[in-house]
């Protein structure tokens, strides 16, 4: 999988495409052969908890959600590896619980150190203050363990996610032609990988066709990148010479999913928030071109969120919602982050339904969020 660097190409040139494709998935890793059709990577595409979500986004049938597998084996799996990753950000957590826990009763004292411990894991203050707020009303001068406070802290953070746990559904409204899907963020959040991964799972484990924009125009490594993900999930890639229109793009890929009858197109799209102005424009044209189509296009804005980033991530959803219909959020590198509290903050002053977590760099660690499963692996709480 190194084809790309066999190619004679000027230095600067060479440089910008070695530092995409440190962005490349590792190609020793598991996830990074063909396709292997005796073992569909999404079949591992699963939840942990198949209740169904609190908010759904249409009454669609089942087959055209997230793939999922609820067979035991896989949703432990599926558990251990959300807990895993989340184990820097609930490690920090619990610790802090562990170091406040210094009295038996539970006193303001005790209440405003788990504040500031909420805080500084990034929940964000007015998200810290309502949990503790809630924790503090029937539990002040009473005893307090440690484990009473992880549990009390995930049922807390339970009720602020359930509203936004949300099915990514990929059924077309009218089935006159592909769901399309217009992927935005900052450079390096996980935007092609998650399009990879999304894409492969509704290959293998549906069977859906899928077709995939190369809206990242900037650099002839990102178009390779996402050639690789295309060709791992049997997808088909329209693409244009660097520098082309990313709208452009974006019009003849829904042209030609409506006329070979893909179910899903992905639109890939740059990310370079230093220039929001030339961000914005090519956003907007992405849109204004697609509606020209049908208005009712895109079906849904995914922004996607780098969970290292941070306080960072409120800023980004501010900006992207300022300059794109944002309908939902996928959540990446949980597990690379001690900051998953961000998802919590992120629930609580935006309301955006958040469609999938992504916990590792494989295709099988792209997972639909769990309200319940986050908040008890975020609190450190043996399921
Ligand atoms: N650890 C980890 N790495 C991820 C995850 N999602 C994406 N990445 C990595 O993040 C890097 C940037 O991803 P990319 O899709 O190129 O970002 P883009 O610039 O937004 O398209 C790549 O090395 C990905 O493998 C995740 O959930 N966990
Ligand atoms: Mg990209």
């Amino acid at each position: 999988m190194i084809f790309w660097r066999k190619k004679t190409k000027d230095p600067a040139q060479e440089k910008q495409e070695k530092d995409e494709t440190k962005a490349l998935p590792d190609s020793s890793a598991p996830d990074s052969s063909a396709p292997d059709s005796s073992a569909p990577v999404a079949e591992r595409l699963v939840s942990e908890d198949p209740a169904p979500p609190a908010v759904s986004q249409d009454d669609a049938p089942q087959d055209d959600n997230m793939p999922q597998d609820d067979t035991p084996d896989v949703q432990e799996s599926w558990l251990s590896r959300l807990t895993g990753g989340l184990s820097k950000s609930s490690t920090k957590l619990t610790q802090g619980i562990a170091d406040l826990v210094t009295k038996k009763k539970l006193d303001q004292a005790m209440l405003d150190d788990l504040e500031e411990l909420l805080i500084m894991a990034d929940l964000g203050p007015r998200t810290a203050a309502k949990i503790v707020a809630d924790f503090g009303k029937d539990r002040f001068g009473k005893d307090i363990s440690e484990e009473e406070i992880r549990q009390a802290l995930a049922a807390g953070i339970t009720s602020l996610l359930a509203p936004v746990q949300s099915e990514m559904s990929f059924a077309s409204p009218d089935h006159a032609g592909p769901f399309t899907v217009l992927v935005c963020g900052v450079n390096g959040v996980g935007k092609t990988t998650t399009i990879g991964k999304m894409a492969a799972a509704l290959q293998s484990r549906q069977g859906k066709k899928i077709m995939i924009a190369a809206g990242d125009t900037f650099r002839a490594a990102a178009i390779e990148q996402l050639e690789i993900w295309a060709e791992r999930a049997r997808a088909t890639l329209v693409k244009k010479e660097i520098g082309a229109d990313a709208a452009a793009v974006a019009y003849e890929a829904y042209e030609r999913a409506k006329a070979e009858g893909a179910d899903v197109l992905f639109i890939d799209t740059a990310g370079r928030l230093h220039n929001k102005a030339n961000l914005m424009a090519e956003l907007e044209k992405i849109v204004r071109v697609l509606k020209k189509q049908d208005e009712s296009l895109p079906h849904a804005v995914l922004l996607i969120l780098d969970a290292t980033t941070g306080q960072n991530a409120y800023e980004q959803v501010r900006i992207f919602k300022d300059i794109v219909n944002v309908t939902g959020l996928v959540v990446t590198k949980l597990d690379g982050s001690a900051k998953g509290g961000v998802v919590v903050g992120l629930a609580d002053q935006f309301g955006l339904p958040i469609h999938l977590v992504g916990v590792g760099e494989g295709t099988e660690d792209l997972q639909p969020f769990r309200a319940d499963a986050f908040a008890r692996s975020l609190a450190g709480v043996e399921s």
